[in-house]
């Protein structure tokens, strides 16, 4: 690694070059030896659908294969290689929620798994119309699961959270046929239709794709992010820390990576165990240190404050600051190369789920019934590895940054509540946050979210793109990797008011809060849907009409195409800082950045400078502002 200017994070620049030194290899290096990236995959133009190619095609060049063997046009191979990516993403936070509707469906009184949030489990059981007069807490939970377990394969209608939209947007996805059905059979649909010989027209696959979307943002991931907080509690305000520079040299260090936080959960109640606290002693440690990275450090981090070691691409880099004694892992955005990686420290790599288990880690099967004590199980390997740590091998980097998570829409409310509206008449409501868009004081809103992408500088993408907004008097919500990100920069302090323009620092001021939300992770993504929708809901205008935008300055998983896609379709621009793997169809290209907002009133923007994504996108906010006559 000869260049140093792929991170501008100083704990990240700090680790690759220890790593150097030992002659350890990181993503960068992976990357560059991976040199230019094959022009046929990047432009979506290899079609590997059947066993007649894989088919090349240079429709561009005017010479080579213009066509696959079977005559699919670029196109075509393009659409198909799009919402084959989208069904992969939907599939992966679908399963998340799935997973966790299982966890409440076993929830017992005297259980591993209890219900936290009553409040919220009756008034989903209400909008479902299950019983809960007379009824048990715990019966009425296990039937509100099995009907969000029903949403999954049901024969017949469309998803019950869908009726959370405003009418405006019901009519706009009636009218265009894009309400999904079950999601697991929206996901069969791409599969089937993107089979050789099947769907063989651009339009109508993107249009799949858009309806599937939706299975994701308003089905699986909101019942992952509602399932969860009616189990482990909706997030509230609370403090915590974020980098590298949260790891202890004195103390057993546990790292959580991955998604679902029914597992992270029991790791957070083990890591108190008085039995385990005292054997952390007697190997030596002052106690035991636990951290997240990626979505499971964001489920924590809201509901606990666990403190955030980093986002995705320093998974890695923790590993190699030679003082973590276990990683432990469940389901999605795990390096494989940690594998190989951990031999080389101490480290042990724990996998846990049936789902994603990875040659050569330490396989600990995550058993919900007897959660509890399998996560003291595994926190026990942890505490027994210190004393393999080598001390000459350790190096943690000094930075790490102070922030406030926890942003729940439920807790946005009640922290309105609590300064505008003062103590006279609690709302309960957005009103205030409407009002103060609708004065011009907050220009408009910002979703902010997504990945680490090697293609980007490490959080460049984000930060620089969340201050550009912020400093324009936007204020910005975010999830994921790009929320760890801001984290780790202060931007989600209080002090972060002094990066903000004058509007959003008195916002920020009167209501106590960061310019940069913390809202989650990204199955939490359809917490800032219901923000959207309730806004839309507050000032009866169609969500599109709101001076509201979305952006992945950094994104790279499948994922993220799928988030893209259903925020778009719920009437939403969003902004990309890396191409998805389309530009081979002229035709595909024109559906996402310019014909879909005739159809959802929403588009794509594709622009890798986070300064000009900015100015773009308060740009478009201000053209909202100015069709819905607010103040200028
Ligand atoms: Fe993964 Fe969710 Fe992306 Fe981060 S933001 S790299 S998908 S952890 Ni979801
Ligand atoms: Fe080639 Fe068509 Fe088969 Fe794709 S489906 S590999 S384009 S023949």
């Amino acid at each position: 690694m000869e260049e140093k200017n792929f991170s501008i994070d100083p704990t990240t620049e700090a680790l690759v070059i220890k790593a150097e030194k030992e002659g350890i290899e990181t993503l960068w290096d992976r990357k560059k030896i991976m040199k230019t990236p094959c022009g046929f995959g990047e432009e979506g133009l290899c079609c590997r659908i059947c066993a007649m190619g894989p088919c090349r095609i240079s429709p561009t060049a005017g010479k080579g294969a213009q066509k696959g063997i079977c005559g699919a046009t670029a196109d075509v191979i393009v659409a198909r290689n799009l919402v084959r990516m989208i069904a992969g993403g939907l599939a992966t936070h679908s399963d998340h929620g799935r997973d966790i509707a299982h966890v409440l469906h076993m929830a017992k009184r005297d259980g591993n798994y209890k219900i936290a949030d009553e409040k919220k489990l009756l008034s989903l059981a209400k909008e479902w119309e299950v019983a809960t007069e007379n009824r048990d807490i715990y019966d009425i939970a296990h039937e509100v699961a099995e009907v969000a377990l029903n949403e999954f394969g049901k024969p017949f209608g469309s998803l019950r959270l869908l009726e959370r939209v405003p009418e405006q947007r019901k009519q706009v996805w009636d009218e265009n046929k894009l309400k999904p059905g079950a999601i697991d059979k929206e996901i069969v649909t791409i599969m089937h239709s993107t089979h050789i010989g099947c769907c063989a027209d651009a339009k109508d696959l993107v249009h799949k794709g858009m309806r599937a979307s939706l299975a994701d943002g308003w089905g699986g991931s909101m019942i992952g992010t509602e399932f969860s907080d009616i189990l482990f509690g909706s997030p509230v305000p609370r403090e915590t820390e974020a980098n590298l520079g949260v790891l202890e040299e004195d103390q057993v260090n546990i790292i959580v990576h991955g998604h679902e936080p029914s597992l992270s959960e029991m790791i957070v109640l083990a890591v108190e165990d008085p039995e385990l606290l005292q054997l952390a002693k007697e190997v030596g440690a002052k106690g035991i240190n636990l951290s997240g990275m990626c979505c499971t450090a964001n489920e924590v981090t809201m509901r606990h404050g666990v403190k955030i070691a980093g986002n995705f691409a320093q998974q890695e880099l923790a590993v190699i600051t030679g003082a973590v004694e276990a990683v432990i892992v469940d389901v999605q955005c795990i390096f494989p190369a940690l594998s190989p990686l951990t031999k080389c420290y101490h480290t042990k790599f724990i996998t846990t789920s049936p789902k994603a288990k990875i040659s050569g880690a330490t396989h600990i099967e995550f058993e919900e019934e007897k959660a509890l004590a399998s996560a003291k199980q595994i926190v026990k390997e942890a505490i027994l590895n210190f004393k393999n740590r080598d001390k000459e091998k350790v190096f943690i980097p000094k930075t790490k940054s102070p922030a406030i998570v926890g942003y729940s829409v439920e807790s946005i409310k009640s922290q309105l509540d609590k300064v505008v509206n003062s103590h006279i008449d609690p709302m309960g409501t957005l009103k205030p946050l409407a009002d103060v868009i609708k004065a011009g004081v907050l220009r408009g809103a910002a979703g902010v979210v997504g990945c680490n992408n090697p293609k980007v500088k490490h959080d460049y993408g984000h930060i620089e793109l969340m201050k550009e907004l912020i400093k324009n008097d936007v204020i910005v919500v975010t999830t994921g990797c790009a929320a760890q990100a801001a984290a780790k920069a202060g931007l989600m302090s209080k002090e972060a008011r002094k990066f903000a323009g004058k509007g959003l620092a008195t916002v920020c001021e009167l209501v106590d809060i960061p310019p940069v939300l913390h809202m989650g992770s990204c199955v939490d993504i359809s917490r800032i849907l219901m923000l959207v929708a309730e806004l839309a809901e507050m000032l009866d205008v169609d969500m599109s009409a709101l001076p509201v935008v979305g952006a992945a300055p950094e994104w790279m998983s499948e994922k993220a195409v799928s988030i893209g896609t259903y925020v778009v379709t719920s009437g939403i621009d969003t902004w990309l800082g890396v191409a998805p793997p389309v530009t081979g169809s002229a035709a595909v290209v024109d559906l996402l950045t310019n014909k879909a907002e005739a159809v959802v009133g929403a588009r794509f923007y594709i622009e890798p400078d986070p300064y000009k994504a900015a100015q773009q996108m308060i740009e478009r906010i201000e053209e909202k502002r100015e069709a819905l006559g607010l103040s200028l």
